[in-house]
C-alpha cells in the first residue's frame, strides 16, 4: 500500500472524463488500496481515482465516525435513482483544499456498482454517504463541486489556488 500524490485544482487531468474498468484484477485491488491509504492519511471521506491521477471509474468511500474503519470501494458506480427530496450539506474537496461551500444535492440515491471482489452490488444511499457518493461520481465526469457556485465565486477559489500552487512550485523547484 502507498500514499499517492493527489492533484489540485487548477489541474487539466481532474477535468477528464474516467474510463470504464473491464473487470475487477489484482492491478485494480492495488490501486484501490493506495487510493484509500491516501484518503485516510489526507485525512479524507471519500477519494476518486482521477485525484490521483488515474481516470478510471474507480472510488473509495468510509464516512464512518468512529475509530473503526468502513472502506468501501466502488467500481464503474452508476446511479440508477435520485431522489425528488434534496439536501445541503457543507462540502469540501481534497483537489480543492482549504475551500468549503453548502452544496445542494438528491439526499437519496441507488446506485449499482461492482466491488472489491468485481461482485455486481446494488447500495441506497442516504445522509452524507449520498452526498459523498456524488460528490465522487462527479469527479468521474470532470466535475468539481466549486462549479456549483456561482461565477463570481468559483473564480475566486480556482484564481487563489492557482497562486497558491505558484508559490509552492517556486518553493519545490
Ligand atoms: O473529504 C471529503 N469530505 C467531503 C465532505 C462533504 C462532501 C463531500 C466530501 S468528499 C471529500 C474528499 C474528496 O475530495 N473526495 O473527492
Ligand atoms: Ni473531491
Amino acid at each position: 500500500m502507498a500514499i499517492r500524490k493527489i492533484l489540485t485544482e487548477p489541474d487539466p487531468f481532474l477535468r477528464q472524463k474516467s474510463h470504464e474498468v473491464y473487470g475487477v484484477d489484482d492491478e485494480t485491488r492495488k490501486l484501490m488500496d493506495d487510493m484509500l491509504d491516501t484518503m485516510y492519511a489526507a485525512p479524507g471521506i471519500g477519494l476518486a481515482a482521477i485525484q490521483v491521477g488515474i481516470p478510471k471509474r474507480i472510488i473509495v468511500i468510509d464516512t464512518s465516525k468512529e475509530e473503526e474503519k468502513k472502506p468501501l470501494y466502488f467500481v464503474n458506480p452508476k446511479i440508477i435513482i435520485k431522489s425528488k427530496n434534496n439536501a445541503t450539506y457543507e462540502e469540501g474537496c481534497l483537489s480543492v483544499p482549504g475551500q468549503f461551500a453548502e452544496i445542494e444535492r438528491p439526499d437519496k440515491c441507488h446506485i449499482n456498482y461492482l466491488d472489491y471482489n468485481g461482485n455486481s452490488q446494488e447500495l441506497k444511499a442516504v445522509g452524507l454517504l449520498a452526498t459523498c457518493i456524488q460528490h465522487e461520481i462527479d469527479h468521474l465526469e470532470g466535475i468539481l463541486f466549486i462549479d456549483y457556485l456561482s461565477k463570481l465565486k468559483k473564480n475566486f477559489i480556482v484564481k487563489k489556488l492557482s497562486k497558491q500552487k505558484k508559490i509552492l512550485e517556486r518553493i519545490v523547484v
